[in-house]
């Protein structure tokens, strides 16, 4: 899937590759299929001036606003993530903890079977928000800024996962967020807001500046022919440390993961994910969307969801 994606940088040009290798006795159906599901037709639920309105409203239309800093930008193409700060205060903080730990409870998404990591999706679109406490999470002007310098205007929400690292797990392998590796145009990029500090010991994500350019997905592509180690150290991997309430933006094609949780309590993160408009989403948010959420989100929220 990899070759085929970077075969061209055009999705005529990757139409063209998909075809050829279609034909091939050995071809994967499940590669096929899942390639044609991006290359297929755009599936953009609303009509793309929503988001272009949405992106004017938030100050987010030209590139060249100072939402984010020259320094901001830069850090997200070299690195492909960048630190935008503390956006959460502690009240926010406080109330957000308890919701989710409530969640958690409800759902009981802790078990053992999730080795655990207690998990929770769809959070901000689910009655948990029905009050709003959760939409700086997909809503931030900050985050907008660093996702829209990504993918640019036409972007929208394709997933929100709470991610509660219990103590003495949360590794993970290193992988990036996308079935196959990308060069050149990105099209997802994730957040993680720290819910709790994220310290050396409690299991703060790890992640590997600069691989977002290697158009390598480290799950899915062999180098010479060997799978890699995705439990092991990577080289020039670095820890993302940072005080509650922060967020930092990623490129979703940098290699990351969790780490082991190594004290005695919870390191609780929210995820927020986004892609392209005309690309497949992660979600079906109309399937999911809670009536009450819908019903107090203004225009600008829905063009961010992408949904009439
Ligand atoms: O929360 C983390 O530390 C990383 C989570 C992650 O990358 C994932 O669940 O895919």
């Amino acid at each position: 899937m990899t070759e085929i994606w970077n075969a061209a940088d055009s999705d005529a040009g990757r139409r063209a590759a998909l075809d050829e290798y279609a034909k091939r006795a050995d071809a994967h159906p499940r590669a096929v299929s899942l390639l044609e599901m991006f290359l297929d037709r755009p599936l953009n639920r609303l009509p793309l001036t929503e988001i272009e309105y949405a992106m004017d409203r938030l100050g987010l239309a030209d590139e060249d606003n100072d939402v984010l800093s020259r320094a901001e930008k830069e850090s997200l193409d070299r690195d492909g993530y960048v630190n935008l700060g503390r956006l959460l205060d502690a009240d926010q903080l406080q109330e957000m903890r308890g919701r989710y730990d409530a969640a958690i409870e409800e759902e009981g998404a802790g078990a053992a079977d999730k080795k655990g990591i207690g998990r929770v999706v769809d959070t901000v679109v689910k009655p948990m928000n029905q009050d709003g406490l959760l939409d700086p999470i997909f809503m931030h002007p900050r985050l907008l800024a660093a996702v829209r310098h990504v993918l640019g205007v036409h972007l929208k929400y394709i997933g929100s996962n709470y991610h509660c690292a219990m103590p003495g797990y949360g590794h993970q392998g290193i992988h990036a967020d996308f079935v196959w590796g990308v060069k050149g145009e990105p099209q997802v990029v994730n957040a993680v807001w720290l819910i709790d500090e994220f310290t050396e010991e409690n299991g703060a994500t790890r992640i590997v500046p600069g691989t977002h350019r290697s158009g390598i997905q480290p799950i899915t592509d062999v180098v010479n022919g060997a799978p890699r180690d995705l439990n092991a150290p990577v080289e020039g991997e670095v820890r993302v440390i940072g005080c509650a309430g922060s967020c930092f933006a990623y490129n979703a094609h940098l290699w990351h993961g969790g780490t082991q949780n190594c004290t005695n309590r919870l390191r609780r993160a929210q995820h927020a994910f986004f892609g392209r408009s005309t690309r497949p989403s992660s979600t079906d948010v109309p399937a999911v969307i809670d009536r009450q959420v819908y019903e107090r989100l203004g225009r600008v929220e829905r063009a961010i969801l992408d949904i009439a």
